[in-house]
């Protein structure tokens, strides 16, 4: 198959992708017990190095990031050098990889980290437990002090610098999802009066400081970031996100980062207070590399990328059906369908 897919496109000086599909992070819960990655891991993401570009399962960066069972860190150097194995045999394979840079806010659970507060924008917790572990309820967060969000600044940072040493092209900072970076950006889970709340200047502020310092940590070409504009997963919408999101969008312009990423698992849906889909907002409002997602198949992908919605597509659950995604779309061969079944082991 010809197509716009298969054609590479150059992020900047540093980086250019051998084609137009990405692998989605997806956190599969595979890490061991020290949240270091196995070979098992570097196995699996090998097997993905078609894509023009692997976004690394979210990845915590301190301790009180994580919310779910095994999900892998970059803040030890035995994580450090687990990933080092994934990176080789990624690179090895020909393929490029980022890492995900992960905090959950609001959705940590001390059963994972031991002692200390589950830390997040404001004291406003979310319903529910854990998936997976049902008698694990969610707590009602702390809200963060300016000297505690300074170090959190921080630590992403020496999370993105560990990532570098570990072999990685770059990093994505998880701004989605409803996480910790997402949390200061809706209104809903954002009720500071300080500095980093109230106004779409303020609510901005803390993604933007975690993006100019993994910026100085590692250079502007090596940084991509995933926003949420939509509420949708751990969020309620509020009409006022949309100024924030205009606001944020419109700095973003100016960071020339290596591309900007829809958080979203499906793109058709449409948000009252955007004016429609995500993507479709987000091009509006951000100039530079935009990587769509959320149910796109090898067709509706083609399209979006001819009719210029954005400039790269990310495929999600179709690459833990398909590690041979990318060649199987380029036969046209028929994809394997993906089922929740598949989450139970790496393949
Ligand atoms: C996800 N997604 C996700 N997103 C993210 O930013 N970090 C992550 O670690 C994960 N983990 C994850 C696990 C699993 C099992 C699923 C299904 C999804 C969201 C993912 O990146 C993507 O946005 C959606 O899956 C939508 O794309 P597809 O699957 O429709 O191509
Ligand atoms: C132990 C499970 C780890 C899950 C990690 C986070 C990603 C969750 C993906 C599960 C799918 C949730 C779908 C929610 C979308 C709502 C759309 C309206």
């Amino acid at each position: 198959m010809t197509s716009i897919l298969f054609e590479p496109l150059q992020l900047n000086e540093t980086l250019t992708l051998n084609n137009r599909i990405l692998m989605a992070p997806l956190t599969r819960c595979m890490a061991d017990d020290e949240l270091v990655p196995t070979d098992t891991m570097a196995a699996y993401y090998a097997r993905r190095a078609d894509s023009g570009l692997i976004i690394s399962e979210a990845t915590i960066i301190r301790p009180d990031a994580q919310g779910y069972p095994n999900t892998p860190g970059l803040f030890t150097q035995a994580q450090i050098d687990g990933w080092k194995k994934v990176t080789t045999a990624v690179h090895n394979a020909g393929g490029k990889i980022f890492a995900q840079l992960w905090h959950v806010g609001r959705v940590a659970h001390p059963y994972f980290f031991g002692e200390g507060n589950v830390l997040a924008p404001s004291a406003i917790g979310i319903e529910g437990t854990v998936p997976r572990m049902r008698d694990l309820s969610y707590q009602t967060p702390k809200a963060a002090s300016t000297e505690e969000i300074k170090q959190l600044v921080a630590d992403y940072a020496q999370a993105a610098k560990n990532a570098i040493e570990a072999g990685f092209d770059g990093v994505e900072i998880h701004g989605a999802n409803g996480y910790l970076i997402d949390q200061f950006l809706h209104y809903a889970a954002n009720q500071r009066q300080d500095e980093y709340g109230e106004t779409p200047e303020n609510m901005s502020r803390f993604a933007l400081e975690v993006v100019d310092a993994v910026v100085a940590a590692v250079g502007n070409e090596r940084v991509g970031l995933r926003l949420s504009p939509g509420a949708y997963f751990n969020m309620e919408p509020d009409s006022r996100d949309t100024q924030v999101f205009d606001y944020l969008l419109a700095q973003l312009n100016s960071r020339t980062l290596a591309f900007v990423h829809v958080g979203i698992f499906d793109d058709s849906m449409e948000f009252e207070h955007l004016g429609g889909r995500v993507s479709d907002y987000m091009r509006k409002h951000y100039k530079g590399t935009l990587v769509g997602v959320g149910g796109f198949t090898p067709d509706t992908a083609q399209r979006a990328l001819s009719e210029e919605r954005f400039d790269l597509v990310a495929i999600g659950r179709p690459f833990i059906a398909n590690p041979d995604y990318v060649i199987r779309v380029k036969n046209q061969q028929d994809l394997e369908p993906y089922s929740e079944q598949m989450l139970a082991e790496l393949v």
